[in-house]
């Protein structure tokens, strides 16, 4: 299986094996660098034709009753393959779908028909924290590109030049990294969207704070950006100026005048340029005086962020979007606090799979920006899953997905991961956490209620083995993703100690392993960071109150 999951996949004849490719017709070196990126010979005798047609076949998708520029076509045969789109970014979806077919060894005669069912897919650096570097941003990007998604904002909070010091230029080393990042979405078919969060200190009856607004925006159109973001939200309530105070009624009226003001001045100087926003209410009452009067009264092609019932919500449902778009005129474009740790979630690592967003959501909503993590690495494995929903939740299946991304991301590293993984579920998807952990427990409880205590330990060794092994894997920094992991990984090793103390309470009950148990229990619990479930103190704990 390849993910994001096909819609319409029909290679059901005969296995055919490529090691090389070479392409023919329209957009050939959009093909060729993907191909040589994945390291497949672009000189050999497979010959993929690719033809950019303008049909309803190839710009339609029926069941949207909606025109898509990234639908494909891939018509395979024993000697060749037909690549057929509307578009150049079209072709790029399809060719990175040859090339996982390719590598899975997946590819068969017969045809495919594909096409995105959000519009909108992507991500946001939006997070408190340390901010990525350019290195990883070019990684995320990439990967995030191959997996479908169409779309990146920048706007880390901890940018000064984003937020506090919105007023000053980026010097030029900084602009040269932005513009860098532009050059890679661009090349990666990602609408790139610079953010600017004047909110702290902007005066809103200020002309020259608004000429310093689009002097700022103007300075990144330079580069080249056309997609813009204006982003309200945790800002101040009330007028920090009395001379604000004095002119609008309340603070909704100076965030609709300022948005207003600032879509018509970009658009009269490039009708192309596109605007986001960020009101201050972002979450909760879709029917709130604010939001309601903000989404009523900006121009109905801004696109509008919610987070949803909550700043991190549980779910996103077609009930809130069909409500918030009754209440604003505007479909949410969900800006989804997930797997982003910041804040008071700094001891969570939110590794598990998106989970909770209805699956017709995309068609009560203008997409989905899921809201990062400030580890990059770490980040890739949820993104991966949300880009896999994104492209087609009606088929998402997390568990594969997530199982899917621990193999494209760790390779051969994948099976022990999942020993450490298990309990990185905690977030606001899920209170739930170690599965694997709380199933091996219960049986091997199970076995030595029914006596059976010879195959319990035998249970209970194994287990430990592989989380022994798994953390010796783990403590290999030159590994990126682990590198991140360090805090986690540290409390894994504990969590190790801690089932070996509890093998050995319950085999040998001496008093000396249960002094053990005791010390290496309280160890555990008095180290914030979150890590297993409740079935590891649950563990400790009875085997503790036992002697
Ligand atoms: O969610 C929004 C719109 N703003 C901030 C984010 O910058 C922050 O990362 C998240 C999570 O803490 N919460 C917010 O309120």
């Amino acid at each position: 299986m390849i993910y994001p999951k096909v819609q319409k996949n029909n290679l059901n004849g005969e296995l055919i094996s490529v090691n090389a490719a070479k392409f023919s017709g329209d957009c050939k070196t959009v093909a060729e660098r993907v191909f040589t990126e994945n390291n497949i010979d672009i000189n050999g005798e497979f010959n993929v034709q690719i033809k950019l047609t303008d049909t309803r076949k190839t710009t339609y998708i029926e069941e949207l009753s909606k025109l898509c520029d990234e639908k494909y076509f891939i018509t395979v045969t024993k000697e060749s393959a037909l690549i057929e789109s509307s578009t150049e970014k079209g072709v790029f979806r399809a060719v990175n779908t040859l090339v996982k077919l390719i590598k899975n060894n997946e590819l068969r005669t017969g045809d495919l028909e594909d096409y995105p069912l959000f519009e909108t897919r992507g991500y946001i650096e939006g997070f408190y924290g340390p901010t990525w570097e350019n290195e990883k941003r070019l990684s995320v990007m990439s990967l995030m590109a191959k997996n479908g998604m169409n779309t990146y904002y920048y706007a880390p909070k901890d940018d000064i030049y984003h937020r506090e010091k919105w007023r000053e230029l980026y010097p030029e080393k900084e602009l040269e990294d932005l513009k860098a990042l532009y050059n890679k979405a661009s090349e990666n078919y990602l609408d790139f969207n610079w953010c600017v969060g004047p909110g702290l200190t902007y005066k809103y009856t200020s002309d020259e704070d608004f000429t310093l607004l689009i002097e700022k925006i103007k300075s990144i159109y330079n580069i080249g950006v056309r997609n813009f973001g204006l982003l309200l939200d945790d800002i101040p309530w009330e007028f920090q100026y009395s001379e604000d105070a004095k002119k609008y009624d309340g603070i909704v009226d100076a965030h609709i005048d300022l948005i207003n003001r600032t879509y018509n001045e970009l658009k009269s100087f490039d009708s192309s340029i596109k605007l986001t926003v960020c009101p201050t209410q972002y979450s909760g009452d879709e029917n709130g005086y604010y939001v309601s009067k903000f989404g009523k009264f900006i121009p109905s092609d801004v696109k509008m962020f919610w987070t949803g019932e909550e700043i991190c919500s549980r779910v996103l449902t077609v009930r809130e979007s069909q409500e918030l778009f009754r209440a604003t005129d505007h479909k949410p474009l969900f800006w989804d606090n997930y797997p982003v740790n910041d804040c008071e979630m700094f001891q969570e690592m939110h590794l598990g799979a998106v989970i909770g967003r209805d699956k017709e959501l995309y068609k009560h909503c203008e997409g989905l920006i899921s809201n990062v993590m400030e580890y990059a690495e770490c980040s890739k494995i949820p993104l991966m899953t949300i880009a896999d929903y994104l492209w087609n939740p009606v088929q998402y299946n997390p568990d594969d997905s997530l199982e899917n991304a621990h193999k494209e991301i760790l390779g051969d590293k994948a099976r022990l991961f999942r020993y450490f993984a298990d309990h990185l579920g905690v977030s606001c998807l899920s209170k739930y956490s170690s599965a694997l952990m709380s199933e091996t427990l219960a049986h091997i409880n199970f076995l030595l209620s029914r006596s059976e205590c010879e195959k319990a330990f035998e249970e209970f060794s194994d287990y430990n083995e592989n989380m022994r092994n798994c953390l010796d894997m783990l403590k290999d920094e030159s590994v990126p993703l682990f590198k991140e992991l360090k805090k986690w990984v540290k409390k894994f090793g504990m969590c190790c100690d801690l089932l070996d103390a509890i093998y050995f309470a319950k085999k040998e009950p001496t008093q000396e392993n249960i002094n053990n148990l005791r010390e290496l229990t309280e160890k555990y619990n008095s180290d914030g960071t979150i890590l297993t479930g409740f079935c590891l103190r649950e563990a400790a704990e009875k085997t503790l109150k036992m002697y």
